[in-house]
């Protein structure tokens, strides 16, 4: 059976090879074409020499803060608010503010005054100082430096921005990378150090870790040190390289170096970054539980009896992904009739079935007279254009492909409104891929070439300007659409590529990474670092997308995955069928253990979901995120927190049974049975394949639910100092209505618990029942609400709502 299996696979993956040959002359034409087109342009960006901002002329102050004269530059710093700056240089190309969301920022008080040092212009949180050179001190109210800059250089088109950075300092962020955690090289002579690229990058179908770039690049990155912490956000979408060894240095290849600065604790410099390019809207509740996909499903049978699977195994499903086989063709927008007959009665049976069908996108479009799409995109002058006007068409799935121009509002609105047909035919969300955008070469970039021309909003430019915003502006259309067509529905967008403020339209996915133990490690920190650069729904194919994983890598995967926010398996469709029975038992019982975990955790997760979307705290967060001030935590990615409460330690090798695990300072439980364990230091833990080790910190109260039981479960885990707390939010799960907030906090005297309930909001209790369970103690006795006291059973209580909650327990 195994052998016809993988020889059916070597057939499959020989025929897609052969078919894959049909794309070379195209790709070797165009990527001929593309060279010849860049050829003109090569060195444009980069003549003439460096210069210097020269000596400073002139210093005023301005309503925000101050504008400065150089020799040979413009310096204007704007204090948006007390702790966030705007600094300006110039001259330079504005960008567009694409990443920003609309808002008018209050004036804040600031004082510009001369020192020996320059100028120095303060808020009450924060100063700078402008050196007669052009050099950039920042420190904060406290006095502490926290960051200090160089001057400028400025060549042709081109800017250089360097930081001194301190001996311990740590960097994070830059969107999605596939290296450590922490970006900074730690140098020695052995080592040269790491360039990250900003140009959103496909990678060509598999990717192992240390690939760079990948396919979401942010020019954003916190810095970490024993002085303090800030963020930095470079409001500039051209191509650049980013090294961080003795210097931070950011290389544009153009646009101007227009940056913002804050400066406090990781939660606050997110709150800020989210606060400058939005937050990410509230999903709907489903979309946080399990999707099952796999490039290789072709027709709605095959669909249909991936579905039917998971009933007769008893495993929970929210989605399923309709990848590029679905398609007619290929094309954007359509599903194959012949292979999708009766679409609308088929989405409608699984979405009664709690099942949501996603389709994929590519934005190319068909070059062909016979495609509507590609009439209507010529008539409205849709589509990228070389210089000369002539049409930019690379082979991309469907074959020789145009691309429409997303930086021009029109296309924009002309691509939102082709969501509606599929809307129509039940599809519920949109899965945008190849969106970097990316093209079939034979050698040289996989996209458009560099001078491809765009609208950008009216003002005109080319590829370098508009190349990293192209998926994200796709997104933005995407999600206009789904709002406009489905008001009543969160709009699910899952979008390969992207950029600053992406958040506000989509989740993505970690793209194909390969099938090995280093990639699923590897995804920790990928996920990581873009909730750190404000993205907060994202998570990896589970089990990797090429290639097949062992049993157990694809258990391990799953394990961890049950705690990221996005939660699918995927797969290529070369490799052998991925599902959670694939690999028989015992790993299919193990698996729908997680899965049901996961749909009980859901109230903790949504709550997660809400507080994102409040604040732009990633729920998937370093572990530093609970103590800053512990450096030990600030260099881990082979682990994650899952809110406050939860420390996730996936289990990273075959064969493994334990690990060891670094805790944050303060009191710990085992999740899987209760042990308490005090921080602040490293542990084993044990990890039999069925348990994968998480803790939960003392102090946290962890709302789960039994929705078949309408039942929610308040998980008590007490502290020794004995406060504790935490909310959960709620609301119908979809939609624009009412919400609540529960909070509940927590105090213990000796063996006394008492626990209070309050809530905000209008939303009705969505549960039959409550329970309360208390970790670490057994509850002898409890009063509710002063009444008569009711005997504990063991460490459960069942009650219905409360305000106050007195347990007498015992150890
Ligand atoms: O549409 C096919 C795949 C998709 O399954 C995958 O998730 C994407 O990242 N897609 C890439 C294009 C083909 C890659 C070789």
């Amino acid at each position: 059976m195994k052998f016809i299996r993988s020889f059916l696979l070597w057939i499959n993956f020989l025929f897609k090879s052969v078919f894959f040959l049909r794309y070379i002359p195209d790709s070797f034409l165009y990527s001929l074409r593309r060279d010849r087109a860049e050829s003109n342009f090569r060195d444009r960006a980069k003549s003439g020499s460096l210069i210097s901002p020269g000596r400073l002329l002139e210093a005023v102050a301005t309503e925000q803060g101050g504008q400065f004269r150089f020799e040979q530059a413009e310096l204007e710093i704007d204090f948006l608010l007390a702790d966030l700056v705007r600094i300006n240089w110039r001259p330079g190309l504005p960008p567009i503010p694409y990443a920003l969301v609309e808002q008018e920022w209050e004036p804040v008080e600031t004082t510009l005054k001369q020192t020996s040092e320059g100028w120095t212009i303060a808020s009450e949180a924060m100063q700078m100082t402008v050196s007669p050179e052009g050099g950039l001190t920042v420190v904060d109210a406290a006095g502490k430096m926290l960051r200090k800059e160089r001057s400028p250089q400025r060549q042709g088109e081109r800017w250089i921005h360097q930081a001194d950075l301190m001996p311990d300092e740590q960097i994070y962020g830059l969107g999605e990378r596939a290296s450590s955690l922490n970006l900074r090289t730690v140098q020695d002579a052995t080592r040269s150090v790491k360039t990250y690229r900003m140009w959103n990058y496909d990678p060509g179908g598999r990717y192992p870790p240390g690939t760079d770039p990948m396919y979401i690049c942010i020019p954003v990155y916190l810095g970490f040190h024993q002085a303090g912490s800030y963020l930095v956000f470079y409001e500039n979408s051209f191509r650049a390289e980013f090294t961080f060894a003795e210097r931070a240095t950011a290389d544009f290849e153009g646009g101007s170096l227009r940056y913002y600065l804050t400066t406090g604790e990781p939660a606050h410099l997110l709150e800020r970054y989210t606060q400058l390019t939005g937050r990410p809207p509230m999903p709907a509740r489903w979309a946080l539980g399990y999707h099952q996909s796999r490039w290789g499903y072709r027709t709605e049978a095959a669909i249909r009896q991936e579905v039917e699977e998971f009933q007769a195994h008893d495993l929970p499903l929210s989605a399923i992904h309709f990848d590029i086989d679905c398609q007619a063709d290929h094309r954007p927008f359509t599903l194959d009739p012949q292979r999708f007959p009766q679409v609308s009665r088929f989405t409608q049976e699984l979405i009664k079935q709690g099942v949501r069908c996603i389709a994929i996108n590519n934005p190319g479009i068909k070059y062909s007279r016979q495609s509507n799409l590609f009439l209507e995109g010529c008539v409205l002058e849709a589509f990228c254009t070389y210089p000369d006007g002539a049409l930019v068409v690379a082979p991309v799935w469907a074959g020789r492909m145009v691309f429409p121009d997303f930086t021009n509002p029109k296309v924009r609105d002309w691509w939102s409104r082709q969501y509606a047909y599929l809307l129509d035919v039940g599809i519920t969300g949109f899965w945008h891929d190849m969106n970097e955008p990316a093209a079939f070469v034979l050698w040289g970039d996989h996209t458009l070439p560099s001078v491809a021309q765009h609208c950008l909003e009216g003002r005109r430019g080319d590829h370098r300007e508009a190349h990293n915003v192209y998926g994200f502006l796709e997104a933005r259309a995407g999600y206009e659409s789904l709002r406009r067509y489905r008001p009543n529905q969160r709009p699910f967008i899952v979008s390969r590529s992207g950029w600053a403020g992406l958040q506000r339209y989509a989740w993505t996915w970690t793209g194909d990474t390969i099938c090995t133990w280093a990639a699923m490690r590897q995804t920790i920190a990928t996920v990581i670092g873009l909730g750190l650069s404000g993205i907060p729904f994202t998570g990896p194919d589970i089990g990797g997308f090429q290639g097949n994983p062992s049993p157990e890598l694809y258990l391990r995967w799953f394990q961890m995955a049950t705690f990221l926010m996005f939660y699918r398996t995927h797969s290529s469709t070369s490799v052998q069928p991925r599902t959670p029975w694939a690999y028989g038992e015992p790993y299919l019982s193990i698996i729908r253990s997680y899965l049901q975990l996961r749909y009980q955790l859901m109230p903790y997760l949504y709550t997660l979901a809400w507080e994102a979307s409040q604040k732009g705290y990633p729920p998937v967060r370093s572990l530093f995120w609970l103590d800053w001030g512990d450096r030990t935590l600030r260099d881990i990615d082979d682990a994650f927190c899952l809110g406050d409460a939860l420390l996730v330690c996936p289990v990273l090798g075959e064969g493994h049974r334990n690990r060891s695990v670094t805790l944050p300072d303060g009191e710990w439980y085992n999740f899987w049975n209760d042990h308490r364990i005090s921080g602040g230091r490293t542990i084993e833990v044990d990890a039999p394949l069925e348990q994968m080790p998480v803790l939960v910190k003392a102090g946290s109260v962890l709302p789960m639910e039994d929705l078949e039981q309408q039942q929610l479960t308040l998980h008590l885990y007490p502290s020794s100092s004995g406060e504790g707390q935490g909310y959960l939010y709620s609301d119908a799960g979809d939609g624009e209505g009412e919400f609540r907030i529960d909070r509940f906090s927590f105090s213990r005297r000796d063996q006394i618990l008492e626990l209070y309930w309050d809530k905000e909001g209008d939303y009705a209790f969505a549960y039959a029942s409550v329970q309360l369970q208390v970790h670490g103690l057994s509850v002898q006795q409890a009063w509710v609400d002063g009444a008569q006291g009711i005997p504990g059973q063991g460490m459960q209580i069942t009650c219905g709502i409360f305000e106050r909650i007195c347990l007498e327990c015992a150890e």
